[in-house]
């Protein structure tokens, strides 16, 4: 039995020192000492020792169990010391390396004209109004005085989600909305996004931006419009532009006009940009009609107002000489990178 015990310790010894993984090292612990082991075995027959050999064989059995047990725990301790060591070394981080590039966004061109335009305004007292993109036909066209038989209306036009609702076609609803809450005078521009069945072109799209402006008060004039919408070229353009009115119809307004600036590029002259006119169309505005106020519960015998609407794009466009709109819409990180 003695014998027995020393052969086993002697393997297991050569076992351990073999084993070069924990796995390894695991199996080695089971054929040993595991239900099935060596030494499990050599216990187990330990009832066919006689009665006065038994605690010495027991003594003997109890020190080789701790001995191989010592000897696979050392093992099991250098290999994992030694497998973290390897994992360490392999992750290490390298803080020289060149760090991975924030590649950061740009503002898009409408956003920068856009955030001048209300710059401008606030800086005026304008209130900044948003409103829903889905409207009813009546805030969109009907509280607009555009009769139902306007062209504007035509399917060809207008996306129509049904007979009443529609995707607005300009920003005017956002104004009628504020109107008929009734708190006067209004001072406002109305941004935002537009749809028009259009399809898409060097200046066309089928969803765009606009931007309107409305004041509403009492003793509010023609002079009023020009005035205001004179300074705002100013800041917008340079302080040399100069503005010019020509007749035009909008049923929503009356009298109604578009204005032109002076061309930025060449002050007016005659260049390649204003197509030697000197001039560029810039918005269109007009009184407030008085069919217009009435629908909205305001009395135009006792308040009048002015309105405009500027296209965001066109603004866009004109400002940063982009020579087509389509490139506003790709987004693309190195086109817009330029502004
Ligand atoms: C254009 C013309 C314009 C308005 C928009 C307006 C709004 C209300 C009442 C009266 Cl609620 N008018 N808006 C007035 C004149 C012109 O836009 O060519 N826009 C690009």
């Amino acid at each position: 039995m003695k014998e027995k015990l020393q052969k086993i310790r002697e393997s297991a010894m050569r076992e351990i020192e073999e084993a070069k993984t924990l796995d390894k090292l695991n199996d080695v612990r089971v054929a040993i000492l595991g239900k099935k082991g060596e030494l499990t075995a050599v216990l187990k027959s330990m009832k066919d020792v006689s009665k006065e050999d038994r605690p010495l064989v027991g003594q003997l059995v109890n020190e080789t169990r701790e001995h191989i047990e010592a000897k696979l725990d050392a093992a099991r301790g250098m290999l994992e010391k030694a497998a973290l060591e390897a994992r360490l070394s392999s992750e290490v981080i390298d803080v020289t390396l060149p760090a991975k590039k924030n590649e950061a966004g740009h503002r898009h061109p409408n956003t920068i004209a856009l955030e001048e335009v209300e710059r401008i305004f606030t800086g005026m007292g304008y209130e900044v109004v948003e409103g829903p993109e889905v409207e009813y036909d009546y805030y969109n066209f009907e509280a607009l005085n555009i009769p139902a038989n306007h062209p504007a209306k035509d399917e060809q036009d207008t996306f129509y989600i049904n007979d009443e609702i529609v995707l607005r076609t300009q920003t005017s609803p956002v104004q009628v909305r504020v109107m008929e809450k009734g708190k006067l005078p209004i001072r406002m521009i109305a941004p935002g996004r537009v749809f028009r069945s259009d399809e898409v072109d060097a200046t066309h799209s089928p969803s765009f931006h606009q931007i309107e402006g409305m004041v509403i008060d009492k003793n509010v004039t023609f002079a009023d419009l020009k005035g205001t919408l004179s300074e705002w070229a100013k800041e917008m353009f340079g302080e040399d532009t100069k503005v010019k009115f020509r007749p035009h119809h909008f049923p929503f307004t009356e009298p109604s006009a578009e204005m032109d600036v002076t061309c930025f590029k060449c002050g007016g002259n005659g260049c390649r940009f204003c197509k030697g006119e000197g001039w560029i169309e810039i918005l269109g505005c007009g009184m407030v009609h008085p069919k217009v106020l009435r629908m909205s519960g305001i009395d135009p015998e006792e308040y009048s107002g002015f309105a405009f609407g500027i296209g965001l794009e066109r603004i866009a466009l004109l400002k940063y000489e982009i020579d087509d709109m389509r490139l506003l819409y790709e987004n693309d990180i190195r086109f817009l990178k330029q502004f």
